[in-house]
């Protein structure tokens, strides 16, 4: 072996010996990077079958023909479960009361969801029996509006919906689609592909409110009746039709 050779090996050995030394350095010293956290925005959007929402004179028809005006719209959103593409969930403990006229009421944030591809979106309007004792709900003006008369069962309001209707004489009455107590809440499956990036993320919500009278039930305002509170057969009909407002944009 000539000296020149040797020289260059041992260049080789030392060029290699710090390469791994320097390697193990930094895998002690770095730390593993936080998992990020992804805060999912959603956002509500409505409509009155294409309409756009205004809070004015009865300008809308439903399914069985009533002309009608929406005044009020109020609700809860819960039972968040998102799935992902292998077909687990994750779910979420999240309750969120919605106003259709008050901006800052039609956005919130959902946290602590994994990033990655989903194909489908779970939540009920309303509160799941759990959730649906009175008081339970922190004491806020809006909690306490939601409220449902202990006398007929307790728990809280998950839907009014209010406005006017002309009736079959044509002359314009006031209707209150007022939905609660348990087992009426309304089951929404949005079977949908979406993707969740890693930090912030954003989802839109839209209601097609005149799916309230819609579908599978049509509800005539004149034969079902203006009022649904603690009528059962109402109730049930509005929260079989709350299955279908929703759609994932
Ligand atoms: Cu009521």
């Amino acid at each position: 072996m000539k000296p020149g050779n040797h020289t260059y090996s041992s260049r080789i050995f030392l060029v290699a010996l710090t390469l791994v030394l320097a390697g193990a350095c930094n895998k002690d010293d770095t730390p593993p990077p936080a998992p990020p956290v992804q805060e999912l925005t959603i956002v509500v959007g409505y409509n009155v079958d294409g309409a756009a929402l205004v809070s004015s004179q009865i300008q809308y028809t439903n399914a069985a023909g009533n002309p009608f005006s929406v005044y009020t719209l109020n609700y809860y959103l819960s039972g968040f479960s998102l799935q992902m593409m292998d077909g687990s969930w994750k779910e979420l403990d999240d309750i969120v009361y919605l106003d259709a006229f008050n901006a800052a009421k039609n956005t919130f944030i959902l946290k602590g969801i994994p990033a990655g591809n989903y194909k489908a979106f779970k939540l009920i309007i309303g509160l799941e029996p759990e959730n649906n004792v009175s008081n339970s709900l922190p004491p806020t003006v809006d909690n306490i509006n939601m409220s449902w008369p202990d006398m007929m069962g307790g728990g809280y309001h998950f839907l009014k919906l209010e406005g006017y209707f002309k009736d079959a004489n044509a002359v314009t009455q006031g209707y209150a689609m007022h939905v609660g107590t348990n087992t009426f809440h309304s089951e929404v499956v949005l079977n949908q592909e979406y993707a969740i990036s890693t930090g912030k993320d954003t989802l839109k919500l839209n209601m097609n409110i005149a799916e309230w009278f819609k579908n599978p039930n049509t509800y005539d305002l004149n034969i079902q009746g203006n009022y649904s509170m603690g009528r059962d057969s109402s109730m049930r009909k509005l929260s079989e039709n709350g299955s279908n407002v929703f759609t994932l944009e």
